[in-house]
């Protein structure tokens, strides 16, 4: 059974537990999985040609690859990351099935899948039971972890996770059992047949740019959170572990490069203390609670994160800054 709280909140396993510690010895050998190498290595050269194809491209083609990019990004923000991995907020029954199609175009595991990864990748962060642990270097938190088979102990942890809420919940079932086919319509059929069928974009086109190269550029982005963000950027909130904040990687990420508030206080709906600024997804999230079609978003109280700043952060937050939103 998943846990509630006195104030009815899920608890998520998503805490960071330092009481794990990394077995001692040589670490086992990397395995590298070939065919996700030339998988990734072809899309990534699709996505590159689909670059030089931009300028013969429509301009309600550009305008379709750009909601495609939205709507994709969303389904893994919005989505799989602050609704069920975190259960930051709540979702009714249109909007999870809104936010799982736009998971399968952004084609990124299913949703149970990715969200089991990263309630340990929180759990366990930057130890060998982080799936994309940022201290094994860039390449490797960026896109080297699904190049490899996993370390034993991401598993071993993993299987451990507390995971009743997602198999409860009948859209992440649904997705998880037809993912393979959602991913073929809403990652590549929808994105090449619409410009096509509706404004006589040529077939080539529409398959290089809106379905392959925005398939690329929202995979990057979101694996920018995963290296940069652990890398680059101010530590306002706890100094003591490497996730930062890092706007560069907000910007692409329609809201998700404030990394080390996101890691202080992963029960925060919006990932920052800054409501709207760079953050489409918060944007997004608040404007279906307008609707009715979300609600019970989680917060931290503006007083819990001055007081975490002022005890662990590095000094860079500007104190009683004003948050909005
Ligand atoms: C992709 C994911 O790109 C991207 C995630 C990004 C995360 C970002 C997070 C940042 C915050 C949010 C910001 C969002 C910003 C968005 C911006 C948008 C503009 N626990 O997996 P296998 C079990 S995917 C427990 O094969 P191997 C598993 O169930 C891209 N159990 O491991 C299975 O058991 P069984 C497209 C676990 O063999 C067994 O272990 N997809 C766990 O080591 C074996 O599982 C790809 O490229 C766990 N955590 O292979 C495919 N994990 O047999 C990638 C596994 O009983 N995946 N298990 O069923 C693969 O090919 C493989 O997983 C592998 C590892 C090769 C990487
Ligand atoms: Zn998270
Ligand atoms: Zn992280």
């Amino acid at each position: 059974m998943t846990e509630t709280t006195s104030l009815g909140h899920t608890m998520v396993d998503d805490e960071f537990d330092d009481c794990y510690k990394e077995k001692a010895g040589p670490k086992p050998p990397m395995r590298i999985v070939w065919r996700n190498v030339v998988l990734m290595a072809l899309l990534h050269i699709g996505a590159l040609y689909g670059i030089l194809l931009v300028p013969s491209a429509s301009p309600l083609t550009l305008l379709w690859t750009w909601a495609c990019f939205l709507f994709s990004a969303l389904g893994i923000t919005a989505g799989v990351h602050r609704l069920w991995s975190h259960r930051s907020y709540k979702a009714t029954l249109p909007l999870r099935l809104f936010l799982a199609l736009g998971n399968s175009m952004a084609f990124q595991n299913d949703i149970y899948e990715w969200a089991r990864d990263h309630r340990v990748h929180h759990k366990f962060s930057e130890t060998d039971a982080d799936p994309h642990n940022a201290t094994r270097g860039f390449f490797f938190s960026h896109i080297g972890w699904l190049l490899v088979r996993k370390h034993p102990d991401v598993i071993e942890k993993g299987s451990k996770l507390e995971l009743s809420d997602l198999k409860a919940d009948k859209v992440v079932m649904f997705q998880r059992r037809f993912y393979k086919s959602s991913v073929l319509l809403m990652c590549f059929a929808v994105p090449t047949v619409v410009p096509w069928l509706f404004w006589g974009e040529s077939l080539w086109v529409s398959y290089f740019v809106p379905a392959l190269l925005r398939y690329a550029v929202v995979l990057n982005a979101s694996w920018l959170v995963n290296s940069a963000a652990h890398m680059w950027g101010n530590r306002p909130y706890d100094a003591n572990i490497n996730p930062r904040e890092n706007r560069f990687v907000t910007l692409g990420a329609i809201g998700e490069g404030f990394h080390n508030y996101h890691h202080t206080f992963p029960y925060d709906y919006s990932t920052s203390e800054f409501g709207w600024k760079l953050n489409f997804t918060s944007c997004f999230i608040d404007t279906m609670c307008f609707l009715g079609l979300a609600s019970d978003c989680k917060r931290a109280a503006r007083s819990v994160v001055q007081a975490r700043a002022q005890r662990t952060g590095d000094g860079s937050k500007k104190p009683g800054i004003q948050r909005s939103g």
